[in-house]
């Protein structure tokens, strides 16, 4: 069920696709559509990855976000959710991120894994998300509410994309069998110091089970997650606010480091 008219929709869509596009922030959209349900939120994000791809951008992955309890505590919201990645939002490993193009930057270690068949839910299972699993990634993710003060409730962040911005992977890609995704440890460093550590039971458990849980939550849309597809599992930690001038490195425990600067 909907409770907004189509244009309305396309209306709140073209509005905070703007809002990405031109780096300034905008106040949450529950704040004058109050009544709007779960489906009118992911309404609006297909339709801004509709106006994405009719642009030419090509959607290059997925991702659940507030998978892990420090993120949900962080933001004050209780369920995970699901968003789209296009091909600019990607950053080369060591590469330079400008924050002249993002509002608020923060970053997340991220343990983010390659399908190599066809996850379709209901009942779909960690089982069967590991049995798809081709080869598992270290990530960050650079997310960039475009709410203010990184303010939000899940509706208005649903819309939002799930305030997705910016990825970089890198280090060393493994076969699901040759890493332990739940025990894998992760270190964020900032100029060199560690501001925050975590391992990958942070997300729901395992972090396939936030890949089951994106199968099962598609199905409610009559979409899969074809083979071959890159997903985030979502942040193992709470996010860490960037400034220009800051470098990162993430250090995966077997999966090398992951780096960025921020100019
Ligand atoms: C929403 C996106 C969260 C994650 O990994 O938890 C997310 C937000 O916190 O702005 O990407
Ligand atoms: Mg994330």
């Amino acid at each position: 069920m909907s409770t907004l008219s189509r244009s309305t929709i396309a209306q709140l869509a073209e509005h905070l696709e703007n809002a990405e596009l031109q780096a300034h922030d905008v106040k949450k959209i529950t704040d004058d559509y109050p009544d709007m349900d779960w489906d009118d939120a992911y309404d609006i994000q297909w339709e801004i990855r509709r106006r994405k791809e009719a642009r030419g951008n090509k959607v290059i992955g997925l991702k659940m976000g507030l998978t892990s309890y420090a993120k949900m505590k962080q933001m004050g919201v209780e369920n995970p959710l699901y968003a789209f990645l296009v091909d600019y939002f990607n950053v080369p490993d060591a590469g330079t991120i400008k924050v002249s193009e993002l509002i608020h930057p923060k970053v997340e270690a991220e343990i983010a894994i390659i399908t190599n068949k066809e996850l379709k839910g209901p009942g779909c299972t960690v089982a069967h998300v590991l049995g798809a699993t081709e080869s598992v990634v270290p990530a960050v993710e650079i997310i960039d509410s475009r709410y203010e003060n990184f303010r939000f409730d899940l509706k208005s962040v649903i819309a939002d994309n799930a305030s997705s911005s910016r990825f970089v992977t890198g280090g060393n890609v493994k076969r699901a069998d040759q890493v332990d995704m739940k025990t894998l440890g992760v270190v964020i460093e900032i100029n060199g110091k560690v501001v925050t550590t975590g391992a990958g039971a942070a997300v729901l458990g395992h972090p396939a089970a936030s890949v089951a849980m994106l199968a099962n939550m598609l199905a409610e849309r009559g979409e899969v997650i074809p083979a071959g597809t890159f997903i985030m599992t979502g942040g193992i930690t709470e996010a860490v606010a960037v400034k220009a001038g800051d470098s990162v490195c993430v250090r995966y425990q077997d999966l090398g480091t992951v780096t960025m600067s921020f100019v």
